[in-house]
């Protein structure tokens, strides 16, 4: 898989050096490219923002540094076609199941980031026209930018695309792909400051361990992600 990233802050993207993304891109599984906004200004101040049209707080990011850049990254693969992502609060909410999808169905993702009060909304009307893109948001909360969006869903994605987590095991049983919140875990010692391992875990009866585990994952969904069960039967299946 590729990703492109289009950001005022390149730097704000380092930690994709790092670990798990940093090894499957070291190993040819997934190539990131991260490009500086400000590459594509002409004036002496590398401007990329300006006052909204019609007043109002905050600055807006011009169109033609957005349009010359995605023109330039969109075009870098012929015969490619990428999908754009534009992390943002108003957008669709980035999912599991999307993260799965992506990691399935895309092998060219351009991240645009935005900051200040967002971009000239003629630059989304110019790029869906020609390209898949998506509007995507972590969660009902504001961040400063796109840029901490993006490495969250770099991860979440990178680590679905096959060859990049050594274990697939583990990928199953997480919380969310099943619907459901993880079950909780245990290693040794078996007495630690006075707290047991639940004494299911040591009996070696696989079966109840499974039956005690579900249980756990349905009593932890319904405590604290009650939405996920809404659709549910009572045995939440
Ligand atoms: Cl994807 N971007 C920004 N700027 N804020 C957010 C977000 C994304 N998701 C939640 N808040």
């Amino acid at each position: 898989m590729r990703i492109d990233v289009v950001t005022i802050f390149p730097d704000y993207l380092a930690p994709l050096d790092l670990s798990l993304i940093g090894r499957a891109r070291r190993e040819g599984l997934l190539e990131v490219h991260v490009h500086d906004l400000r590459h594509w200004t002409h004036d002496r101040h590398r401007t990329v923002d300006d006052t909204p049209y019609g007043g109002g707080a905050g600055m807006v990011m011009r169109p033609e540094p957005w349009g010359e850049a995605l023109d330039e990254v969109c075009g870098a693969l012929p015969g490619r076609t990428p999908h754009l992502v534009v992390p943002g609060p108003g957008g669709d909410l980035f999912t599991q199941a999307r993260a799965r999808q992506m990691a399935t169905e895309d092998d060219w993702l351009v991240f645009v980031c935005g900051r200040y009060e967002g971009i000239d909304e003629r630059v989304h009307d110019e790029f869906s026209a020609r390209y898949p893109l998506s509007v995507l948001s972590l969660g009902d909360y504001v961040l400063n930018g796109g840029e901490v969006a993006v490495l969250a869903m770099t991860e979440a994605i990178a680590r679905l695309v096959p060859g990049v987590i050594g274990n697939v095991a583990s990928l199953v049983e997480e919380s969310h792909e099943d619907g459901l919140l993880e079950y909780p875990v245990y290693t040794k010692p078996q007495q630690w400051r006075g707290h047991e391992v639940p004494p299911v875990l040591l009996s070696g009866h696989h079966g109840q361990i499974a039956r005690w585990r579900h249980e756990q994952q349905l009593e932890r969904t319904a405590a604290r992600r009650p939405d996920l069960l809404a659709g549910r039967g009572p045995q939440g299946d």
